[in-house]
């Protein structure tokens, strides 16, 4: 398969057991090690790890025992040609990260927040990933009464100055995210996000990861905030998906409900080079009817639609595009892109 120099990824979360808040898991759960060896299989070069992805259980382990186990999985990936494309602290589901981590009004479960996201680092250094993801899962309210939003705002600021000075050779990104589990997120899409990353102390270490499923429920679409964080530099990783609509953050396969959107999203991916600065990361969970032995066809059809929008891309008649954008005839270039998209010249 033609990949054209990108490079793809995604994480052991994304072979899940298919529980849903109103039922339980149908699908058998897979050991880590049964997970990686699909990886190549499906045509993937990179994982995306959670702190306890890499090493389960760390709250109990001294930072040399992470250490020590993240080097064995360290040992794994290069046993299956495969490279650590980010580690992401997991601070929302230990009971000291009910409220929010970094954002808690509790400071001891504050300082838990900002502990834990430095074992994190630590394994991240483990695997050779200089890239950290924050989803701030539950930073944000049930109720805008129940904290400070300025004073939240600061407390995220200082999260990352600390995590930067921690290692001065860490990355981070941002992965915006307007709701769920919250009610309201405070960093909610790419704009945030970035303002955040240049308010810290040194701005040139944080940017952002876009999800596509993140941005249409904010109403927003995918392509355009790909294309603003890239105007700045900033956008070094993705989680492409989609979403039928702002409802329940649904993760479905790329470009499985809204071609037109995905398309765009692989054009200006492609337009400027993305894959020279970042790792195509897939973050998508099979349709919960899905028997467990077909449950990574979600993960091989997102990387083979990505790779056919980016063909479809390539082959664009751009002269006459340009033509119909100086006679300003939109109609005609809706034309030519959907005769496009439907395999028609
Ligand atoms: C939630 C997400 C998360 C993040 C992951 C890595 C579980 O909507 O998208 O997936 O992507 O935590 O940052
Ligand atoms: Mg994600």
């Amino acid at each position: 398969m033609e990949k054209y120099g990108y490079r793809f990824s995604f994480g052991p979360w994304n072979i899940h057991e298919g529980a849903d808040p109103f039922g339980p898991t149908v699908r058998p759960s897979r050991t880590f090690d049964d997970k990686l060896a699909e990886y190549k299989k499906l045509g993937f070069d990179a994982v995306q790890f959670h702190d306890d992805d890499a090493v389960p259980s760390l709250d109990d382990l001294s930072p040399a025992q992470i250490r020590k186990a993240a080097r064995a999985v360290r040992k794994k990936l290069d046993d299956n040609g495969l490279l650590a494309e980010f580690v992401a602290p997991r601070l929302w589901e230990h009971p000291k990260t009910i409220d929010g981590a970094y954002t808690s009004n509790n400071p001891q479960d504050r300082a838990y927040a900002l502990d834990r996201s430095k074992k994190a680092v630590d394994i991240a250094q483990e695997l050779g990933a200089d890239l950290m993801v924050l989803w701030l899962a539950r930073e944000g309210t049930y109720l805008r009464e129940a904290k400070d939003v300025v004073r939240a705002t600061e407390q995220l600021l200082e999260a990352i100055n600390t995590l930067l000075d921690y290692d001065p050779k860490l990355r981070i990104a941002i992965e915006p995210k307007p709701n769920e589990p919250m009610d309201l997120a405070y960093i909610p899409t790419m704009g945030h996000a970035l303002a955040l990353g240049f308010q810290a102390n040194d701005p040139s270490r944080v940017g952002v990861l876009m999800e596509s499923a993140h941005s249409i429920l904010a109403g927003l679409d995918p392509s355009d905030e790909i294309g603003f964080a890239m105007a700045f530099g900033k956008l070094w990783s993705v989680h492409l998906n989609d979403q039928n609509g702002p409802k329940f953050d649904q993760d479905r396969s790329f470009a499985s409900v809204d071609l037109r959107r995905a398309f765009n999203q692989a054009r200006v991916l492609d337009e400027n080079r993305f894959w020279e600065v970042g790792i195509v990361g897939l973050d998508v969970k099979a349709i919960r009817t899905q028997p467990a032995e077909l449950a990574t066809r979600h993960l091989s059809n997102s990387l083979r639609m990505f790779l056919r929008l980016v063909e479809l891309v390539r082959s664009l008649d751009k002269k006459a595009m340009e033509e119909l954008v100086a006679a300003r005839d939109y109609e005609e270039l809706d034309w030519l892109i959907l005769n496009h998209l439907m395999g028609r010249s």
